[in-house]
């Protein structure tokens, strides 16, 4: 299987996990990339079957409106029972790096809303220790600098994702060459530095559930 196929795989997996969840009232947390794009697409012939759902992005509140599902303010909607959304790395305690996409902010705030994390991934985003993916660091722009010279002090090359500019108005400094032993201190420590709206790891709020898209089939890890 293609690693497209095998995302296609997770996200028809997830659909299923969900689907006991869906109901007149039921507002769901849709993610970003291509995985969550393609469980958007799926989500299409079920838009009769739930209210409707907040997005992580401009691009999925886009594709999902073009898919005729509702999509919600958060600050809008009481509870959101389950979140959907891909990863760049995930380890074995189900701790992720995301924002690859530039949009961690926003997954990490309908993240801590929802009652459940079901991230969906092919079998190279599994990993023993996170760090191969570059962390992703999202910054108020004036700050850039001073962050950068922060990072480089423990021992990080963050280097200016030149170019993009976040759904905030925000800047990206991708951080190399660091393994992240201990996720959750790390991910308190970066998000401490002033000027950091937040980090892309997802320790603290890791996934509840790992549909992972292998060659056997779609594993489910909890
Ligand atoms: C989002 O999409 C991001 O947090 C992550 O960067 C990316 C995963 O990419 P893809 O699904 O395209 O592999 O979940």
């Amino acid at each position: 299987m293609t690693q497209d196929e095998l995302k296609r795989a997770v996200a028809a997996a997830a659909i299923d996990e969900i689907k006991p969840l869906l109901g007149n009232d039921t507002v769901i947390g849709v993610g970003t990339g291509s995985t969550a794009n393609h469980f958007i697409d799926l989500l299409g012939a079920l838009r009769h079957d739930f209210k409707g759902a907040v997005a992580s992005s401009q691009a999925t509140a886009e594709r999902l409106k073009a898919q005729g599902i509702d999509v919600f303010e958060l600050n809008h909607v009481g509870s959101v029972p389950v979140y959907v959304d891909g990863a760049d790395e995930i380890n074995p305690r189900l701790e992720m790096i995301k924002g690859g996409g530039a949009a961690l902010t926003r997954e990490k705030i309908v993240a801590a809303c929802a009652e459940r994390f079901v991230c969906i991934a092919d079998a190279s985003k599994r990993v023993e220790v996170l760090g191969g993916f570059p962390l992703p660091i999202e910054v108020i722009p004036m700050a850039r600098s001073y962050v950068a010279r922060e990072l480089v002090k423990r021992g990080i090359t963050p280097v200016y994702r030149e170019g993009v500019v976040t759904d905030n108005g925000n800047q990206i400094l991708d951080c190399y060459d660091f393994l992240i032993e201990d996720p959750q201190r790390t991910e308190a420590d970066l998000n401490n530095i002033v000027g950091v709206v937040t980090n892309g790891l997802f320790a603290a709020r890791g996934a509840d559930v790992l549909l992972l898209g292998t060659e056997r089939g779609v594993e489910r890890i909890t």
